[in-house]
């Protein structure tokens, strides 16, 4: 657009909506809400039958088997605890779309579909192909969100970000080659900080995080049971060390953000 002096105006940007009037709004406070409660209750705590299956230094995978309609669904929990990382770098890291290809090794494309506010975005991704299964495809909404302190805490807040999917027109599931899966994870951050006894300031060597990472991931269609537990049982810790990793490596020289 140019001004009557000539010079050059550059577009509007679409305003970014809050995310409190979006349809998806309910579904997401209520899934944050339910995720989160149930993300803080340790593996004792909620229900039999978490097996560990995979354990690294702090590093602890839980499963449960679970099949719905003959399908392997295993809802996962896993629990870290990562040095000189704030539970915001971790979900800044694990919510933005810049970075997800650095990590994500499963993942083939990214698509951002809509960025409904800074702490809310939908995504459609394709991953690879596990043989001798179809490959799959994901669309789900991702919110981001710092939780205030039920237990009176000294120190920084925790913050979350959960995926779920849900449905799109543009994007129907199953019309392609892809076949669709349906996701939930939340990712719960607590940091945690060890005062210096010199009184200076707080450096990434006195502060920690801990990590507690909860999925479950429906395959959505036929898939042989043995081949996707062999899947996910290297996966899931490949993922979790390998992203922690890479907080680390993005953050050691910058300041720390709670
Ligand atoms: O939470 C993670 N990533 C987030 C951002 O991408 C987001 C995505 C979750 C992806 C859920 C899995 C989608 C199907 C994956 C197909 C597996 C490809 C493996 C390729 C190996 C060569 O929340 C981190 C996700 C870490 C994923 C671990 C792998 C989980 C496998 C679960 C079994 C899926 C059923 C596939 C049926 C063939």
């Amino acid at each position: 657009e140019k001004l009557m002096n000539g010079t050059l105006v550059p577009p509007t940007p679409e305003p970014v909506s809050p995310a409190s009037s979006h349809p998806l709004w309910p579904d997401i406070e209520r899934k944050v809400a339910s995720q989160v409660s149930m993300a803080k209750l340790g593996v004792g705590e909620c229900g039999a039958g978490w097996q560990l299956f995979a354990e690294d230094g702090e590093m602890k995978m839980y499963r449960r088997e679970e099949e719905v309609d003959g399908l392997v669904v295993d809802p996962l929990k896993a629990v870290h605890v990562v040095k000189g990382i704030t539970g915001f770098e971790v979900c800044h890291h694990f919510f933005s779309p810049q970075y997800r290809y650095d990590w994500e090794t499963t993942l083939e494309h990214m698509v951002v579909v809509e960025t409904i506010s800074e702490d809310t975005i939908l995504f459609q991704q394709t991953h690879k192909r596990i043989w001798p299964a179809s490959q799959r495809d994901a669309v789900f909404w991702s919110h981001m969100r710092r939780l205030p302190d039920d237990q009176d805490r000294e120190g920084p807040d925790l913050w979350t970000v959960v995926n779920q999917s849900t449905e799109l027109p543009q994007y129907p599931a199953n019309t392609g080659k892809c076949v669709r899966v349906y996701l939930t994870v939340c990712l719960l951050c607590q940091t945690l900080v060890n005062p210096p006894k010199n009184g200076g300031p707080v450096t990434r060597d006195d502060i920690s995080c801990k990590i507690t990472y909860c999925s479950v991931v429906n395959p959505g269609g036929w898939a042989p049971a043995s081949v996707l537990r062999a899947v996910y049982k290297r996966e899931y810790p490949k993922f979790l060390k390998r992203f922690t990793a890479y907080v680390m490596s993005k953050t050691k020289d910058k300041p720390i953000r709670f």
